[in-house]
C-alpha cells in the first residue's frame, strides 16, 4: 500500500493499491516503483468477471428466447473491432459526439467548475483529452477518476494521463457501473476536491433496458452532491434506414463484433460455438425506439459449454438477442432525468440532431 497514504479508507482490502505495488505486476505495465500520483481501488477481480460471465451465459442460453448481454463483446478482439466500428462511414455516433464535445467543452468546464473528472467507461479516448484540457484551462483540474471494468484499459489510461497532465493525480476505480457506483470516491477521499464532473459518453447508456437504466440513473444520482455535474452522451432517434446501416455496415465489421461474443464464450468457458454458424441480424424496434442486434443460427446445432457442463441446442433460424441500443429524444431524457431527481440544465446536439450531450445537476 506504499504511496497510497492519504487516499485509502476502509472500503475493502483491495482498495487503494498503487501502481508499482498492485496492478502493474498483473497487467505488465512498466511503471517504475510506486507512484504517489496513482491510486487504484479494485472492486472487481478477474474471478468475479469469470463468475459473472458464467452466470450470464447460463441464464441467457437457457432462457426462451435466448439472450446474451452486450458487455461480453469487449475482450481484446472485441475492443479492437469496436474501435474499427467507430471509424466506419455508417457509424456516425462517435464522430458526432466528438464534434459536439469539441464545440461545447469550454462551456462544460465553465458551468461545472469541476476539479475532478470522473469518467465511467474507458478513459483513454480523445474525448477524455478534450475534457481534461478544458478543465485544466479553467484552472480547476486536480484529479482524474477513470472507472472501468477492465484493469488493463484503466492502467493504460492512468499512465497516459499521469504523463500528459503533470499536475493531475489519478484515482482509478476497477468496477462495474451497474454494481459499484456507490463505491466512487467521494470528495472526502479526494483531497482538495470540491466539485466533480461525472461523464458517461458514447451512448452506452442506450445498451441498458429501461428498468436497468432507471436503476443506473438512480444510483448515479445518489452519488451526486450539490455542486457536482453529470454529462451524458446519448444517440438520438432518426431515420431507421440510417440506424440499421450504422449497425449493419457494408464491410461486415459489426457482424464480426457481434459474433465475437461467441468466441469470448469459447475461450473463457470452453465452449464450441462455430461463429460461422450464426448470422448477424439487425432490427429497428420502433415501439421501444431501439436497435436490436441478434445472432441467427443458420442450421440446427448443439453447442457444448464445457465450463458450465451445459449443452444447448439452436434450431435453424432461431435468433438470440445480443444487444439493444436505445435511441432517445430530448423530451424522453428530460423526463427520465426528472424521475430520478436530475435536472437537465443544458443540451447540445450536432446540426443533424444525430447525437446529444446532456448536462445535469441534482434537482
Ligand atoms: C458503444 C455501446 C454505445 O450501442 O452503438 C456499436 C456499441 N454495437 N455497434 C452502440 C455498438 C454495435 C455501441 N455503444
Amino acid at each position: 500500500m506504499t504511496g497510497s497514504s492519504t487516499d485509502v479508507t476502509d472500503v475493502g482490502s483491495d482498495v487503494g493499491s498503487v501502481l508499482g505495488t498492485g496492478i502493474d505486476s498483473r497487467v505488465g505495465i512498466a511503471a517504475t516503483g510506486t507512484d504517489p500520483r496513482i491510486v487504484v481501488d479494485r472492486h472487481l477481480a478477474a474471478s468475479d468477471r469469470a463468475a459473472a460471465l458464467a452466470a450470464d451465459v447460463r441464464t441467457g442460453l437457457t432462457a426462451d428466447p435466448k439472450e446474451l448481454p452486450p458487455k461480453w463483446f469487449y475482450d481484446a478482439t472485441g475492443s479492437m473491432l469496436f474501435d474499427a466500428i467507430t471509424r466506419l462511414p455508417e457509424y456516425y455516433p462517435t464522430r458526432a459526439e466528438r464534434a459536439i464535445l469539441t464545440g461545447c467543452v469550454q462551456e462544460i468546464a465553465a458551468m461545472s467548475r469541476a476539479d475532478t473528472l470522473i469518467e465511467l467507461g474507458s478513459g483513454t479516448s480523445a474525448k477524455t483529452r478534450l475534457l481534461l484540457d478544458a478543465l485544466r484551462h479553467s484552472g480547476h483540474l486536480r484529479r482524474f477518476v477513470p472507472f472501468d471494468v477492465d484493469e488493463t484499459v484503466l492502467s493504460r489510461a492512468a499512465i497516459a494521463v499521469r504523463d500528459e497532465y503533470p499536475g493531475v493525480t489519478i484515482h482509478a476505480v476497477v468496477g462495474d457501473f451497474e454494481r459499484h457506483l456507490d463505491l466512487l470516491p467521494g470528495i472526502d477521499r479526494l483531497p482538495g476536491a470540491k466539485r466533480r464532473l461525472v461523464v458517461f459518453l458514447g451512448g452506452t447508456i442506450g445498451n441498458l433496458a429501461p428498468a436497468q437504466r432507471h436503476d443506473f440513473l438512480t444510483s448515479l444520482r445518489a452519488q451526486l452532491n450539490e455542486g457536482d455535474t453529470l454529462l451524458l452522451g446519448t444517440d438520438l432517434a432518426k431515420n431507421p434506414d440510417r440506424l440499421v446501416a450504422a449497425y449493419d455496415d457494408s464491410a461486415g465489421v459489426t457482424a464480426a463484433f457481434n459474433r465475437n461474443v461467441l468466441s469470448v464464450i469459447n475461450h473463457e468457458l470452453d465452449a464450441d460455438f462455430d461463429p460461422r454458424g450464426f448470422a448477424h441480424v439487425v432490427c429497428w424496434d420502433a415501439a421501444n425506439s431501439w436497435i436490436e442486434m441478434r445472432l441467427r443460427s443458420v442450421r440446427d446445432q448443439r453447442i457444448q459449454i464445457g465450463a458450465l457442463d451445459l449443452s444447448v441446442s439452436f434450431a435453424e433460424n432461431e435468433q438470440m438477442r445480443t444487444e439493444i441500443s436505445t435511441k432517445f429524444t430530448r423530451d424522453r431524457l428530460t423526463a427520465e432525468f426528472a424521475a430520478v431527481g436530475l435536472a437537465m440544465v443544458r443540451w447540445w446536439s450536432d446540426p443533424a440532431d444525430d447525437f446529444a450531450l446532456s448536462l445535469c445537476v441534482p434537482a
